[in-house]
C-alpha cells in the first residue's frame, strides 16, 4: 500500500477524551472514529488489525474442532420470552420494533439463537457433540460506555456454543475452550491468567473469565507471580486427548479476581503475591440445560429418553482485544504491533521522495517485497523525514526500513526493528533475505 493514496487520518495531538493509552493511540493512529458513544467506524488500518485477530480466534476455535456460523444481529424478542431472559436483560438490551409492531432486539448474545436452530436440526445423541462459532457485532447498551473500543457499545465478539449429552461431554468441550483460550491470546503475544469468575447474566456454575494484565484494566486481580513466566504455546496439544489434566494445571497456581479474592482463604502470603489490574479479553461458560430445558432443545439418549442437551458458551472480545495488545504493547512514541496483529509487517520510508536514486531504490524494494507475500505500507510522500518516521513509530509496524540518498549511494538501507534495537545499515538484499526469512 502506498502511503500516498492510503486513508490514514493521523492526529498529532492527543484527543482530550481519551484516558487511556489505547484509546489514545488507535484515535491518532487514525484506526478508529467514534460515530456515538461506545460506536465507532473502523478505519483501513483499523479494520487490518481487526481482521487479523479474527483470523487467529478463527484459526485456534477450527484447530478446536468448532464450525463456523453467522447469525443474525436482529433477533426475535419471543426467543428471549422463552428463556426467559428478555424481561431479565433489562436496559443493556437494545429492543427494537419492526414495521408489524413485532419486538426485536439487537443481539447482545446469542445463547436463544443457537438453541433455536439446534432444536429444530439435531434429534439423537449420534449427532453430539457439537460446537458453532461466530464473529458478529453485538449491542449492549452499557451505561458507561468508556475507553474506546474496550467498554462500547457495539463491540465484535467470537462466540461459540457447544452442545453434549451429558455432564462429562460438556466438561470436555469447556475444557477444550479453556486450552484454545490460553493458546489464542498467547498466539496473539498476551499473557492471559484464566480466573474462576461469577456467571452473572448468562447463568451457569463453571465459568472462568481469562484476563490480560494491563495498568488500565478494569478488574483488579490477585495472583501468584509464577503466572507472568507461563507460555500456553510450550504445550503439544490434541484436542481428542482428555484435557482435564491440562486444565487443572493452568488452575493449579492462585488467580482471582475482585470478587471472588477472600484474602482469608487465599493460599499465598499477602506479600507473595502478585496484585494488578487486568483486562477481560474472554470469558466462559457451563451452564448445563438452563436454555435446553427453557427451549426444548432435546435429544433422544441411546436407551431413547428425551434428555435435555447440555450447553456451555464461550465468548471472545474480539474488538476488545485491540486495545488490550496495545495497552500491553506501546511506548512514549506510539504502538508497537506484534507481528502476529500488525497492520502491516513493514513500514518502508523513501527519505527523499522525488530523487531518482531512492525512488528506483524504493520501488524495487516495495515490488520485491510484496512479491514475496510481505505486507509493506510504503510511505513515498513528499514529506520530512522526521514526520515520516514520527508516524511509522504512532503506527508501529513490526519493521521499519529506509531509504535515503547516501545510503542508495552504498547499496544499503537502514532496518529497524520498532520493539527495540539500533538501525543496522544493510544491503538491500540483506534487508529482503531478514524480511523474507529466506
Ligand atoms: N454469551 C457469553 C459467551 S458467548 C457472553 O456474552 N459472555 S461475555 O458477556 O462475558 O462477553 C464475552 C466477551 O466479550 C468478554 O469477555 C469481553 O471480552 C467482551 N465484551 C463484553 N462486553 C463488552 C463491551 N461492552 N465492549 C467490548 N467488549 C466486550
Amino acid at each position: 500500500m502506498r502511503r500516498s493514496r492510503y486513508f490514514l487520518p493521523t492526529l498529532r495531538e492527543n484527543p482530550a477524551e481519551a484516558q487511556i493509552a489505547s484509546h489514545r493511540l488507535m484515535l491518532r493512529a487514525g484506526m478508529i472514529r467514534q460515530s456515538s458513544a461506545g460506536i465507532y467506524s473502523w478505519l483501513p488500518l483499523g479494520l487490518r488489525v481487526l481482521s487479523r485477530i479474527e483470523q487467529v480466534v478463527r484459526e485456534e476455535m477450527d484447530a478446536a474442532g468448532c464450525q463456523e456460523i453467522l447469525m443474525p444481529a436482529i433477533q426475535p424478542a419471543e426467543l428471549w420470552e422463552e428463556s426467559g431472559r428478555y424481561q431479565d436483560y433489562g436496559k443493556e438490551m437494545l429492543r427494537i420494533t419492526d414495521r408489524h409492531e413485532r419486538p426485536m432486539l439487537f443481539g447482545p448474545t446469542h445463547e436463544e439463537v443457537v438453541t433455536d436452530i439446534f432444536r429444530g436440526a439435531v434429534r439423537s445423541y449420534r449427532d453430539l457433540p457439537q460446537n458453532l462459532y461466530q464473529i458478529q457485532w453485538k449491542f449492549r447498551d452499557e451505561l458507561r460506555p468508556r475507553f474506546g473500543i474496550m467498554r462500547g457499545r457495539e463491540f465484535y465478539m467470537k462466540d461459540n456454543y457447544s452442545f453434549d449429552i451429558d455432564h462429562a461431554g460438556a466438561v470436555r468441550s469447556y475444557n477444550r475452550m479453556f486450552v484454545a483460550y490460553l493458546r489464542t491470546f498467547a498466539r496473539l503475544g498476551l499473557t492471559s491468567i484464566p480466573m474462576q469468575a461469577e456467571s452473572g447474566a448468562i447463568g451457569g456454575d463453571l465459568s472462568h473469565e481469562f484476563i490480560v494484565l494491563a495498568d488500565t484494566g478494569e478488574s483488579a486481580v490477585y495472583c501468584d507471580p509464577a503466572w507472568l513466566d507461563t507460555d500456553p504455546l510450550a504445550l503439544a496439544i490434541d484436542y481428542e486427548d482428555d484435557l482435564q489434566p491440562v486444565v487443572d494445571e493452568w488452575t493449579r497456581l492462585y488467580a482471582a479476581t475482585d470478587d471472588k479474592h477472600d484474602p482469608s482463604t487465599c493460599p499465598l502470603a499477602e506479600d507473595a503475591l502478585y496484585r494488578g489490574r487486568g483486562i477481560e479479553v474472554g470469558h466462559i461458560f457451563y451452564f448445563g440445560t438452563k436454555y435446553s430445558k427453557a427451549m426444548g432443545a432435546t435429544v433422544t439418549d441411546p436407551e431413547g429418553n428425551d434428555v435435555a442437551v447440555e450447553m456451555g458458551s464461550y465468548g471472545i472480545g474480539v474488538s476488545r482485544l485491540v486495545g488490550a495488545i496495545i495497552e500491553a504493547s506501546h511506548d512514549e512514541a506510539g504502538i508497537v504491533w506484534p507481528e502476529s496483529s500488525a497492520p502491516f509487517a513493514v513500514g518502508l520510508i523513501n527519505l527523499r521522495a522525488g530523487d531518482a536514486a531512492c525512488d528506483e531504490a524504493c520501488e524495487s524494494l516495495y515490488a520485491r517485497l510484496t512479491d514475496a507475500g510481505i505486507e509493506v505500507l510504503y510511505d513515498d510522500r513528499d514529506e520530512r523525514a522526521g514526520v515520516k518516521f514520527a508516524e511509522m513509530e504512532l503506527i508501529g509496524l513490526p519493521w521499519q526500513v529506509a531509504v535515503g540518498p547516501r545510503g542508495v549511494a552504498a547499496g544499503t538501507a537502514e532496518l529497524k526493528a520498532r520493539a527495540g534495537g539500533e538501525a543496522e545499515a544493510l544491503p538491500f538484499d540483506t534487508v529482503l533475505a531478514r524480511l523474507t526469512g529466506d
